[in-house]
């Protein structure tokens, strides 16, 4: 669905997964993308609920870019990990909201003037357009430090041993700081204007993109019970559908619009980034995916019927037209 560019309000998330190609993917998966939205939009309603404090301009600044919808794409993998470990849904609630509170910091700083300088992002305004530069990165910085409280707070609510914890917190700490996605935007600022192999654009994104894919996977499967078996399996199934996902993105960036994403399209050219596109093209991109996606159900091979949703996942990753 386009985001009305001057609307004050997008399209709610409700909206926008229903209209995710929803004429070519299996009704169960619009719905089950419908449902799942659903109910990670009403945890961080309450999650990061609305203040009257002395900060309640931060508050504004943190909920107007977290809830203006998105696809809750890293939400929805680690509540579809845990169910595919046998766990309860409800168990990495907290979890998976903290999972949209970094990713969505990682997109109000992206946006940043000293970043790549964004005007829109899902369907509005950039953080910084409405509050300003100052209050955009205290926004971030709030949304990643009590993404973290969240977790801690939610997972020793639910019962889950002390070990599983630390552990599913210091999984997600590397993927997001120096050695995962922040190196990863580094890698990507140093690398504009130059020429990079493949392989050099595949460590790049496994680091800005994929890391939190993994830690997304990988976490809702050990906070919901999973052996080291089972993690082994569900990190390789996560690291394809990661980059999986960072093609299909390059592809949209040449293919779609900027009104039909919500964002600035075309913007890898503009600033002289290398792409899966530039480099092999888009039939070899689009094949490429394909393949990765493929490779991302392969790895789930030994699990049951419960892992269906994380195999119908990597298939939409790749069909996904926004
Ligand atoms: C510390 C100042 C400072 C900046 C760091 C961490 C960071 C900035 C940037 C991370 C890089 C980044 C923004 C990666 C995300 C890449 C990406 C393809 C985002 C789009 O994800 P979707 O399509 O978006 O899931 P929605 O809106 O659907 O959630």
């Amino acid at each position: 669905m386009p985001h009305p560019k001057s609307s004050p309000e997008p399209p709610s998330t409700t909206d926008q997964a229903a209209a995710v190609n929803s004429d070519t993917l299996p009704f169960d998966l619009a719905r089950y993308l419908r449902e799942r939205a659903g109910l990670i939009e009403r945890q961080l309603a309450i999650s990061v609920a609305a203040s009257n404090g002395p900060a309640t301009r931060l508050n504004e600044a943190m909920r107007y870019s977290l809830m203006a919808g998105g696809k809750r794409l890293r939400p929805i993998l680690a509540l579809a990990a845990c169910e595919a470990v046998g766990g309860q849904a409800e168990t990495v609630m907290g979890y998976a909201c903290a999972l949209e509170m970094i990713h969505t910091y990682s997109l109000v700083h992206d946006d940043l003037p000293c970043m790549d300088n964004d005007d829109l992002r899902r369907g509005r305004p950039t953080n910084h357009k409405v509050f300003g530069e100052a209050l955009a990165m205290l926004a971030g910085d709030g949304l990643l430090t009590d993404a973290f409280g969240l977790i801690a707070r939610s997972a020793k609510l639910a019962g889950i041993a002390a070990e599983v914890i630390i552990d599913t917190i210091a999984e997600l700490a590397d993927a997001c700081g120096s050695a995962g996605m922040v190196g990863g935007q580094v890698l990507d600022l140093l690398a504009e204007g130059q020429p990079l192999t493949q392989p050099e654009l595949e460590h790049l994104h496994s680091k800005k993109t994929g890391a939190l894919f993994i830690a997304s996977v990988c976490g809702g499967a050990r906070l919901g019970g999973a052996e080291s078996a089972q993690l082994q399996a569900l990190r390789n199934y996560a690291g394809a559908l990661g980059l999986a996902f960072q093609v299909t993105d390059d592809l949209l960036d040449v293919e779609q619009t900027t009104e039909h994403l919500g964002k600035r399209s075309h913007k890898d050219q503009q600033r002289g980034k290398a792409t899966y596109p530039s480099i092999i093209g888009i039939e070899q991109s689009r094949a490429l995916a394909c393949d990765l996606a493929r490779r991302a159900c392969q790895a789930l091979a030994d699990f049951d019927g419960r892992a269906e949703p994380l195999r119908v996942l990597a298939s939409f990753t790749v069909e996904r037209n926004l």
